[in-house]
């Protein structure tokens, strides 16, 4: 599946930087291009894959080019008065050659938060081409003002695209550890899990073309009417058997295919998620198992799709191949579709509805004191 990956703000630009440079160095070069669009020039002329001409500064005349200090209410602003210059860049980008959008951001902040419902929107308006958010969760530790924007973010966005897929920054810190030194590990996996899934189908040699090809529109209907979605993934070495091993070790190689596809599928979707929520609770889901071809069983990918299908509410479970004739690992990428019970996200929303709460209640207050001051006479 061809994507055109919109990275809004600090966070989404250089994610969509990540894509572009896993994509250049892949087998399967071109499933990606991407835009990324900031308030900030300084976060603009950071990034290094993007090509210069599809970085776009907005709200130069407001707040020029310093950033919008994570005011989300004016980034979705200036988004709105300045969506023709993004919308032609990316007319300018052949969009009939894509299958699908991507529009990229941190909730938390100001630019990517504020801006991206509003290009959302006019994506699903302008375009027939779906569009999927990855919207970025701040980690709990990161303050009140990020949890608020999050939830102001979601509730401006969740209307729009045919898919969010949530990210949480706190599921991927270590002890000890800050979000900060966390960010390359964590945009690592965001690429990663979605590189597989949207490379899948674009191997374009037709012998190690896969038994079962998961191409575009698997993933599209897997994200049809998608609401909040996650995937999961997990890898297991495999060595080849030497001389020797093929007589005594092939067993553990070979024969026990289907068996490992099953294993890896289930650490995929037991294991961490980038959003953690209940995966039963999922109503659709894609699989894809890559690794060497002659590993890649058919039967085995069933049965992980079977047991799948077993252990969510929904009944539709996809699952494809992706070979890759030198790899040394069989990965399975799991896509959630459809979740309902995602508890870190109810957590997220009730307390900033406290949070909002006590900043309107703090605005009384400071509104109470001028007013009282007002009525002073001054010396
Ligand atoms: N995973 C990940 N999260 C990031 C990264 N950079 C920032 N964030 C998170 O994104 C949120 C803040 O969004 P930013 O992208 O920094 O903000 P912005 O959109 O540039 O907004 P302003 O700077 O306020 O204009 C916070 O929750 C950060 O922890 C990153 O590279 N990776
Ligand atoms: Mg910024």
């Amino acid at each position: 599946m061809r994507v055109m990956v919109i990275g809004l703000g600090q966070a989404g630009g250089k994610i969509a930087d990540l894509f572009i440079m896993r994509d250049r160095q892949s087998h399967v070069p071109h499933t990606f291009e991407a835009v990324a669009v900031n308030t900030a020039m300084s976060d603009l002329m950071g990034l290094q894959h993007i090509p210069k001409e599809n970085r776009i500064l907005i709200g130069e005349t407001v707040v020029k080019g310093h950033g919008v200090g994570a005011d989300n209410k004016l980034a979705a602003e200036i988004a709105e008065d300045e969506i023709e210059i993004i919308l032609n860049k990316i007319a300018k980008l052949n969009v009939s050659s894509f299958d699908a959008f991507f529009v990229v951001a941190g909730l938390g902040g100001g630019t990517g938060s504020g801006s991206i419902s509003v290009v959302a929107r006019h994506l699903k308006e302008v375009y027939d081409e779906p569009v999927y958010a990855i919207g970025i969760l701040p980690a709990e530790n990161e303050g009140d003002i990020y949890t608020l924007n999050t939830a102001r973010s979601l509730k401006a966005l969740m209307p729009h695209p045919d898919a969010v897929i949530l990210v949480d920054n706190g599921a991927f810190l270590r002890s000890g550890e800050s979000v900060r030194e966390a960010y390359d590990r964590i945009n690592d996996e965001i690429v990663k899990r979605l590189g597989i899934l949207c490379r899948a189908g674009e191997v374009k040699n037709r012998k190690h073309v896969g038994e079962m090809v998961v191409d575009a529109s698997e993933i599209i209907n897997t994200l049809k009417d998608g609401g909040i979605c996650t995937i999961g993934y997990a890898s297991e070495e495999v060595r080849k058997p030497g001389v020797l091993g093929r007589i005594f070790r092939r067993d553990e190689y070979d024969v026990g295919r289907a068996s490992r596809i099953l294993s890896v599928t289930k650490r995929a979707v037991k294991g961490r998620l980038l959003l953690p929520c209940d995966y039963h609770s999922a109503t659709r889901a894609l699989i894809v198992i890559a690794g060497p071809p002659e590993l890649l069983d058919r039967k085995g990918i069933e049965k992980a799709r079977q047991w799948l299908e077993s252990a969510i509410e929904g009944t539709e479970v996809r699952g494809g191949d992706y070979p890759l004739p030198k790899e040394k690992h069989v990965g399975c990428v799991v896509l959630l579709a459809g979740l309902t019970r995602v508890e870190r996200l109810k957590r997220l929303l009730e307390r900033a509805k406290v949070i909002q709460e006590k900043v309107s209640a703090e605005q009384r207050d400071e509104r109470e004191l001028s007013h009282l001051l007002g009525d002073i006479e001054t010396i």
